[in-house]
């Protein structure tokens, strides 16, 4: 299918404490995605650093890995047409407080630094981001209700 695109989510450790998991899968999944990888894992110094080296110079940075590392978070791919700004919309801006509601962090999210979940910002971002954190690959599998969600 055109433009068929599979995007890295992660729902970061203050999502899993207050208890979202369920919540947001929901939501991706209702929207019509197809998960196609999901596991729960504390991240170690290494990963964070890596996933969050673009940021490497910028005054939250350690703040920022103290923080991804600080308890489990859940490591997703989900799979559709343009699913790379399709997630982010679900998502919302980056500081919760300007985000509006029915989007997650407008839902959730008070703070920029405790936002909930991370989204990928585009192709090159998310090829990089699910081979490092699916490095095993992912699950390939038809999803029927494809038939009816896309023309
Ligand atoms: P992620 O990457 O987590 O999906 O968030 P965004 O794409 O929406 O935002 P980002 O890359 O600009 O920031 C990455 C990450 O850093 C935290 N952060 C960001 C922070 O703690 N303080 C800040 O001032 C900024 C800009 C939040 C997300």
């Amino acid at each position: 299918m055109a433009d068929m695109q599979t995007t890295y989510i992660m729902i970061k450790p203050d999502g899993v404490q207050r208890g979202l998991v369920g919540e947001i899968i929901n939501r991706f999944e209702r929207k019509g995605l197809r998960m196609v990888g999901l596991r729960q894992l504390t991240p170690s110094m290494e990963l964070a650093e890596t996933h969050y080296a673009v940021h490497s110079e910028r005054p939250f940075y350690s703040g920022l890995i103290e923080f991804i590392t600080s308890g489990p978070v859940v490591a997703m791919a989900w799979t559709g047409v343009d699913a790379i700004s399709v997630a982010r919309n679900i998502i919302g801006p980056t500081n919760g407080r300007d985000a509006a509601p029915g989007t997650i962090r407008g839902d959730w999210a008070m703070d920029i630094g405790h936002n909930i979940i991370h989204g990928s910002d585009g192709e090159d971002t998310a090829s990089f981001e699910l081979g490092l954190w699916f490095p095993d690959g992912l699950c390939d599998w038809v999803l029927d209700a494809e038939s009816q969600i896309y023309e």
